[in-house]
């Protein structure tokens, strides 16, 4: 209705007065570029200029269409109007959303102040558990041992049959194993490593491995499922007990003390023969506490097993027995970890607890 306009009115104007289609394309027209515009402004100066030339009480684009709309008829120049009122609503919408954009990094500069010290970054530690094994490691790459590691899901057959368990064997119960299914489990010990590395390595041999080993325990102070363990194994000609009982002598003098005294005791393992458990004096009571909580009133504490390689073993992974001998022990990182700084429980090592960790960070 509004558009419309009579042919009358049109013959009448003499001047190039616009209709309301024309009027109405000059009004779009006026939006789009600025728009346009707009994204161009980079300051306060570029702003100004353009409120200037839109809105500009004299020569604005917005004003100057208000003029033009006092030319055109009467019948629509209430359309005309309210479209020109939109128009200079919207203008005067993008110049303030313009100059609060335009406003914010100038505001945000002055927030920063580089005078101020910086924040001090949280820097990340080793665990008490990693500081305690790479002392192990280190010790034995003193004496010339080489580190390994290998795989944590084994098959039977690395985890067991190679290390002279034979299926159904009740040494097997000893080890409580999680089984994942299929052929698979969850090492129980490194022990599978040592086979992997005869497998591929000729002697001489002299590693150890640190790693992680499962078990399907109840957790309570003594146990978790899942705990660290160094196991190590020398193999060349000529190898004998001597060479066993002097290295492992020499490591735990090296890591609780030059006076330190040690006990080897028989022990069985199906993977070596004979086989002996390492002992070392309670340093909780100095053996002499028969009530002591921590040897039990005996004075010792077992530290570690270990034992001559079966010759089984050997031949399994086709090392001649004949001509080649070795010896092998193993040890948890957590149980000698505890007894060195008399922690109480376990499962200290896994809560995350920094007031706990922090204490061991000193190295
Ligand atoms: C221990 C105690 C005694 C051991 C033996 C072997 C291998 F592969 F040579 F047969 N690896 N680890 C071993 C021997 C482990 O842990 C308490």
């Amino acid at each position: 209705m509004l558009r419309k306009r009579s042919a009358g009115s049109s013959s009448r104007s003499k001047t190039l007065l616009p209709d309301l289609k024309t009027f109405r394309t000059a009004v779009d027209a006026l939006r789009t570029k600025l728009d346009g515009e707009c994204a161009g402004v980079r300051d306060a100066d570029g702003l100004e200029d353009l409120r200037n030339r839109y809105l500009g009480r004299k020569r604005g684009s917005v004003t100057l269409l208000f003029d033009q709309m006092k030319t055109l008829p009467a019948a629509d120049k209430p359309a005309a109007g309210q479209m020109l009122n939109v128009l200079k609503t919207k203008v005067q919408e993008k110049l303030a959303a313009l100059e609060e954009s335009l406003r914010r990094p100038a505001t945000r500069g002055p927030e920063i102040d580089p005078t101020l010290p910086g924040e001090r970054l949280a820097w990340g530690a080793a665990h008490p558990l990693r500081i305690f094994q790479r002392e192990i490691e280190s010790i034995f790459e003193e004496m010339g041992f080489g580190i390994e590691d290998g795989p944590e899901i084994e098959s039977d057959y690395y985890n067991f049959e190679a290390l002279n368990f034979p299926p159904h064997h009740p040494a097997r119960d000893d080890w409580d194993t999680i089984y994942l299914g299929g052929d698979l489990l969850l090492r129980t010990h490194t022990s599978p490593v040592q086979i992997r590395v005869m497998e591929k390595r000729k002697p001489p041999i002299r590693i150890i491995i640190p790693g992680k080993v499962y078990r399907r325990e109840t957790p309570d102070p003594t146990h978790a499922a899942m705990f660290f363990q160094v196991e190590g194994l020398v193999v060349d000609r000529g190898i004998t007990f001597a060479h066993l009982k002097g290295t492992l002598e020499h490591f735990l003098k090296r890591l609780f003390g030059d006076k330190l005294k040690t006990r080897f005791r028989p022990s069985f393992f199906p993977f070596t023969e004979p086989s002996a458990e390492v002992d070392i004096e309670c340093l909780a009571c100095g053996q002499k506490d028969p009530a002591c909580r921590v040897c039990n009133g005996t004075g010792w504490k077992e530290i570690l097993g270990s034992g001559m390689v079966d010759p089984q073993v050997f031949k399994n992974v086709n090392i001649d027995p004949e001509q080649y001998s070795g010896w092998a022990f193993g040890m948890g990182v957590e149980r000698i970890a505890m007894f060195a700084y008399g922690i109480p429980d376990i499962r200290h090592f896994y809560e995350n607890d920094l007031r706990f960790n922090r204490q061991f960070q000193l190295k």
